[in-house]
């Protein structure tokens, strides 16, 4: 979708980590990094928020999500667990409108990172 930022992520038209990626999914570092590894999941199709997915993709998508997560775990053996998080909707503090998951590692000395 034009002037959609995650469209042009997946379409390489704007640099970004990649951690994962797929014909469905693509998943990048964020570029706030709310804790150090914090990645986004996204569907590589352009889906505004969770209630404009189909069955299919939502499927599809969901079950890559814990993969994901394991891999971002495995990358460093100082997570100790992870938030998954899904905004939808600008009362609902999400940015960027196209659907995304946030995958923010946590760590058992996550206070130096504040
Ligand atoms: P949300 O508030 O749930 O819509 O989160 C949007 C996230 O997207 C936010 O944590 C920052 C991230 N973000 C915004 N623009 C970019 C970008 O150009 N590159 C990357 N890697 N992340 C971005």
């Amino acid at each position: 979708m034009k002037d959609c930022i995650f469209c042009k992520i997946v379409a390489n038209e704007i640099p970004s980590y990649t951690v994962y990626e797929d014909d469905i999914v693509k998943a990048f570092l964020d570029i706030s990094q709310g804790t150090p590894g914090h990645t986004l999941v996204i569907p590589k199709k352009h889906i505004p928020n969770i209630f404009e997915y189909d069955e299919e993709l939502a499927s599809q998508v969901f079950a890559r999500i814990p993969k994901i997560a394991r891999a971002v775990k495995a990358s460093n053996p100082d997570i100790k667990g992870m938030n998954i998080l899904n905004n939808n909707g600008q009362v609902a503090y999400q940015s960027v409108f196209h659907s995304h998951f946030h995958l923010i590692p946590r760590y058992s000395n996550q206070d130096d990172f504040k």
